[in-house]
Order: C-alpha cells, then sequence, then structure tokens
C-alpha cells in the first residue's frame, strides 16, 4: 500500500481497491472461522469514525471526556518533564481539541506529524491546527501507524510521541508490545511517549460505556455490518443482530459481539454464512490496565516509565515515558 505524504488520484484509488480487497479477505475469512471475528479496525470507516465521534459525546463513554481533562490540567507538567521538544508525532489522530491541549503546552514546538489511514481525516486535521497554531509547520503522514516504520523526509528533532484514547486498548498486549517497540524505532532514541490508557474500573461503570441507553455504541457496532453490504455485496439484515458488550475478566478486557437474534442465512460476495440463533461475530476488544500493569508492559518494549496521571475517580491515565 502507498504511504507517504502527498498522493494522486491514481494512487488513492489504488489505496482504495487495496483497502476493498483486504475488507473481502478479512470478511470471508473472519465469518468463515469459529469462533467467528472480523478484526476491529474494520469498524471505522467514514461512517464508523463519525460514529465513534458521536461515542465520545455520550454521557456514559468516560474516556474522551477524562482524558481531554488530565490534559487540560497537567499539560504544562508534562512538556516540563518531556523537555524541549521540537517535533510532536501522533499515532492514529485524535480530536484535534486534545492535540491543541498538548500542543499550546509545548512551548518550543515546531513541526506536527499526524500518521493516519484516512487522508481527508488528515488534510482536515492539518489545516484546523494550522490555522489554530499559527507558525506550527503539520507534516501528515499517510499511512497504517501499526506498520509505519520511518517518517521519511521528516525533520529529527527531539520527538515526543502521542497515543491518545486508549486506542492502545484494542491491541491484545503482544500486539501493544510490537506496536511500542514499533514506535520507538520510529521516535529513535532519547524521545518521550505520551499515552492515554483506560484504567480497569467497577463494571457498573464500565459496562455502560460500551452499551448506551442513546444506542449510540449499538450503532457504531452495527455499521460494520452495513460497511459489508455497501462494499462487500452483502445482504445482512441489521435488524437481525444485536450488539453485545461484556467484560472478560481473565483478559482485562471488554469485549463486543454483533449477536443474531434469528437462524438466518447472509450473503456475501456471492458466498453463504448460516447464523444460529445466539450465535455471534467478536468485533472489538477493549483492554483495560491498573497503572502498574501498563507500566510493566512498556517497560517491556523498552520504555521507561517517567510518570503516570489519572483522574480523582481513577477512570483514566496519561503515562510518559521516555526510551533510554
Ligand atoms: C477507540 C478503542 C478507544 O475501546 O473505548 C468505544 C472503541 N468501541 N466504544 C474504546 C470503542 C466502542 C474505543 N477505542
Amino acid at each position: 500500500m502507498a504511504e507517504g505524504r502527498t498522493s494522486t488520484s491514481a494512487t488513492k484509488s489504488a489505496r482504495r481497491t487495496a483497502e476493498i480487497a483486504e475488507f473481502a479477505d478479512a470478511v470471508l475469512h473472519g465469518l468463515s472461522k469459529r469462533p467467528r471475528s472480523i478484526p476491529s479496525r474494520f469498524l471505522y470507516d467514514a461512517t464508523g469514525s463519525a460514529l465513534f465521534e458521536d461515542i465520545t459525546r455520550v454521557e456514559a463513554y468516560y474516556p474522551t471526556r477524562t482524558e481531554t481533562a488530565l490534559l487540560d490540567s497537567y499539560g504544562d507538567e508534562i512538556a516540563a518533564l518531556a523537555g524541549d521538544v521540537e517535533t510532536l508525532v501522533e499515532f492514529g489522530s485524535g480530536s484535534s481539541r486534545k492535540t491543541s491541549l498538548l500542543i499550546e503546552a509545548l512551548a518550543g514546538l515546531d513541526t506536527y506529524i499526524p500518521i493516519d489511514v484516512s487522508e481527508s481525516f488528515l488534510a482536515d486535521a492539518a489545516k484546523r491546527l494550522e490555522a489554530k497554531h499559527p507558525g506550527l509547520n503539520v507534516k501528515p503522514h499517510v499511512g497504517d501507524f501499526m506498520r509505519t516504520r520511518n517518517l521519511a523526509g521528516a525533520p529529527r528533532g527531539e520527538r515526543l510521541g502521542f497515543f491518545s484514547g486508549s486506542t492502545i486498548g484494542n491491541l491484545t498486549h503482544e500486539e501493544a508490545k510490537a506496536f511500542l517497540e514499533n514506535a520507538a524505532e520510529i521516535l529513535g532514541v532519547g524521545s518521550t511517549f505520551l499515552i492515554g490508557v483506560d484504567l480497569k474500573k467497577s463494571l457498573d461503570i464500565l459496562l455502560p460505556a460500551y452499551d448506551d441507553e442513546e444506542g449510540v455504541t449499538a450503532a457504531f457496532s452495527l455499521n460494520l455490518l452495513a460497511r459489508i453490504n455497501r462494499e462487500l455485496d452483502g445482504d445482512f439484515d441489521t435488524t437481525g443482530f444485536a450488539h453485545t458488550a461484556l467484560y472478560n475478566d481473565g483478559k482485562g478486557r471488554i469485549e463486543i459481539y454483533l449477536q443474531s437474534l434469528t437462524d438466518q442465512d447472509v450473503r456475501v460476495m456471492g458466498r453463504s454464512f448460516s447464523f444460529g440463533k445466539g450465535e455471534r461475530i467478536h468485533t472489538e476488544n477493549s483492554h483495560k490496565y491498573s497503572v502498574s500493569e501498563f507500566q510493566a508492559l512498556a517497560q517491556s518494549a523498552g520504555w521507561q516509565p517517567v510518570k503516570a496521571w489519572t483522574d480523582p475517580a481513577d477512570l483514566f491515565s496519561l503515562h510518559l515515558l521516555r526510551l533510554a
């Protein structure tokens, strides 16, 4: 897949074709195996990303507003501990509000490099942030942050990485370790890394955050079936499946499924898949960490904990790490 800073319409459409082929492979394979599962990254097409933005405004979904409040409260302290940061590298662009809080706190910042798969999302974010922070160079990098190996052509300079929103929770512990090792490669020795991580907590708070009364999270999950219908010539009845969220205590994670409400047959790309009533497709994991669990994971990938901040209700954490 083409990766880099700008692209022509030919590379854009080649990228789109590759994306659909990859989605098709993942869906046909994921619906054939047992237990059925589809990787969570496919939830985030344009519609899914917009629905996720809606989730961040739902009352029961505490992570976004709690992380924003932590950045607001501790941004200056984070900036002081990170040192003379010249380049901010964001893995998977978050909402520009969170990023702006960090940019404002980093007095000597010269360049902001957001890494994201969505070129249009990056272009919007670049425009907004350049307007908001005059003098800041925004150099978007198009690519999957799990696969990006270097930021060719980007200024060296003291680097701070930023991975917000507990997106790291989508990854298994093994994948998270691999991600942290790869980020170490990209950011380089001496750099720092700020990561937002959701904390383990009471199920009374956790479960409603992933199954809100307004049904926004359900709509987000079910969009995966609608996306299969749109892009892979599927005929899923989106009212025939229910969004289900549960906490897997052993694995320390929320697991999200789409559960068939009846016995039914579904066709995708000319192939037929039978679902028994109650049968489910695993669509997403959201891992939760205590502060010390996450610090141990970071250390296993070569990152030294500098400091961690939590809110008074112990809902969410921000970790500053350094690569020695
Ligand atoms: C984007 C992975 C941080 O795990 O809280 C929220 C995804 N899915 N509600 C999370 C999500 C359903 C979210 N992350």
